[in-house]
């Protein structure tokens, strides 16, 4: 579990409410566990709530169900939490390795779906809620795929770049508004993520990180709760992670 306190002073995060989509595995629920350390009143939102349920009884916030994929579903978050401060984006990932020449567009539409308008849609309805907090703070998982490329990483790829256009747009739209807006851009991080993307075929999940030490979600969550304990006036504005042995998405040393 990540230690937010280090380095942050225990509490930094003053009873804030931080609301975090994509919490039921991976860097959203590492991420309430260290933001909960650190002092934030945690809501976990994601499709399996029962995961969330479990985290928040474990770190003793709240759990919302949540498919940023869905209108009804995003307005019925934006009226269960009306006190939101912190929204990180972590919902998102990839769907396959497909070559552009053997595209599905399918998994490229879902992957557009949740990673760019999934953060669009959490966003537009929890702004008015981090507007009213006075120092709200919109933290978004990209990824080093935001503004790199691998072959048969086209559709990740793209979608990624989409989400890192989507940064730099709100950084621009929210200029002179009490509302920070923080870029996440990790490398490799060991979590369902390859299991997803390789369509749960786990023995080729397990190879991706064969050989080398990947980032861990909690090692990422530590980034997210550094940021979001900075002082009003910081913008962490677009912070890149990755494992000692990964020089960039196409290049990384193996044992
Ligand atoms: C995923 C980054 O390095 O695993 O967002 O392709 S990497």
């Amino acid at each position: 579990m990540a230690d937010a306190s280090v380095g942050t002073g225990r509490g930094a995060g003053g009873g804030r409410v931080a609301v975090v989509t994509g919490a039921s595995s991976g860097i959203g629920a590492a991420t309430v566990r260290a933001l909960a350390a650190a002092g934030f009143r945690t809501v976990a939102a994601a499709r399996r709530v029962e995961r969330c349920e479990e985290l928040a009884a474990e770190v003793g916030g709240r759990a919302v169900q949540l498919d940023v994929t869905d209108e009804d579903s995003v307005a019925a978050l934006a009226e269960a939490v009306p006190d939101a401060a912190v929204v990180v984006h972590s919902a998102g990932g990839a769907l396959g390795t497909d070559r552009v020449a053997d595209l599905d567009p399918d998994g490229w539409r879902r992957m557009y779906e949740t990673n760019v308008l999934g953060v669009a849609r959490v966003h537009r309805a929890l702004l008015p809620a981090m507007r009213r907090s006075g120092d709200g703070h919109v933290v978004v998982l990209g990824s080093i795929a935001g503004f790199e490329v691998y072959p048969g990483g086209g559709g990740y790829t793209a979608v990624k770049h989409g989400v890192h256009a989507l940064c730099r747009t709100l950084r621009l739209e929210l200029l002179g508004e009490p509302v920070r807006v923080t870029e996440i851009a990790p490398g490799m991080v060991e979590t369902e993520f390859s299991l997803v993307r390789l369509g749960g075929d786990a023995q080729a999940a397990a190879k991706v990180y064969e050989g080398l030490t990947p980032l861990s979600a909690a090692d990422v969550a530590d980034v997210i709760a550094f940021a979001v304990t900075r002082p009003p006036h910081v913008d962490i504005d677009h912070l890149v992670v990755r494992p000692v042995a990964q020089a960039d998405a196409a290049h990384v040393h193996r044992r």
